[in-house]
């Protein structure tokens, strides 16, 4: 069975790729369908918005396919950037322009008032339509300068306070076994197991 990993962003693939190792399918990425436009992703909820984004492109491109809507809430930012974590800055996407835009906002709020959490919504869709939506979420806070190499968007400044360490430090085994996005891949694991043998059989 072919499984369509369906991100334009190259941190969240491979997540996806390392989280989902292992799954008796052929992963294919967008680059095999470079005519697919990216959805207008305009629903209030991550949930709302991984579903009309693997609806989209499962149905365009004939695959099965996951894909997330992910993003940090900020409590002190009254839960902002939520669903609107890629384009905080405007467009393009860019994430050292959103990490500004984060640092600069929480100026002058101390640490206790900077909880944080990247939540996760990981669905799945055949062709036909939707098929499962898991979610997963992660507690921190945000600091600043930033710490860490690893990861992508807002990992350096999201520090995990029981690890000492942001998800930038942390190794990438690790950030997956603990992140929003590798709890919320793993719950679909059990629903991508079930299509390939109803397929199989
Ligand atoms: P696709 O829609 O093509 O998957 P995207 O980056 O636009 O790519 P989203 O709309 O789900 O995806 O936006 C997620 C944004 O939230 C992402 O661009 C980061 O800024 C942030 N984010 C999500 N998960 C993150 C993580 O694990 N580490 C750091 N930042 C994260």
């Amino acid at each position: 069975m072919r499984l369509l990993l369906a991100t334009s962003n190259a941190g969240k693939l491979k997540e996806f790729r390392a989280i989902l190792d292992g799954l008796p399918v052929e992963c294919v990425t967008l680059d095999a369908f470079p005519g697919v436009e990216e959805p207008h992703e305009d629903r209030a909820t991550f949930e709302g918005n991984a579903a009309l984004k693997v609806i989209y492109y499962a149905a365009r491109t004939g695959l099965i396919t996951v894909a997330d809507d992910s993003g940090l809430e900020v409590d002190a930012l009254g839960g902002a950037p939520g669903v609107l974590s890629a384009r905080f800055s405007g467009e393009p996407k860019n994430d050292r322009a959103n990490n500004e835009k984060l640092v600069s906002l929480l100026a002058g709020v101390p640490q206790q008032r900077r909880s944080a959490r990247f939540k996760c919504a990981a669905a799945l869709a055949t062709p036909e339509g939707l098929v499962a939506i898991e979610t997963g979420a992660i507690e921190g806070r945000i600091i600043d300068p930033p710490r860490g190499e690893n990861g992508f968007g807002y990992d350096p400044h999201f520090f995990v306070p029981q690890l000492g360490c942001t998800t930038a430090e942390m190794p990438p085994e690790l950030k997956n076994r603990l992140s929003h996005r590798g709890q919320a891949l793993r719950k679909l694991r059990a629903h991508i197991e079930r299509l390939t043998t109803e397929i199989s059989t």
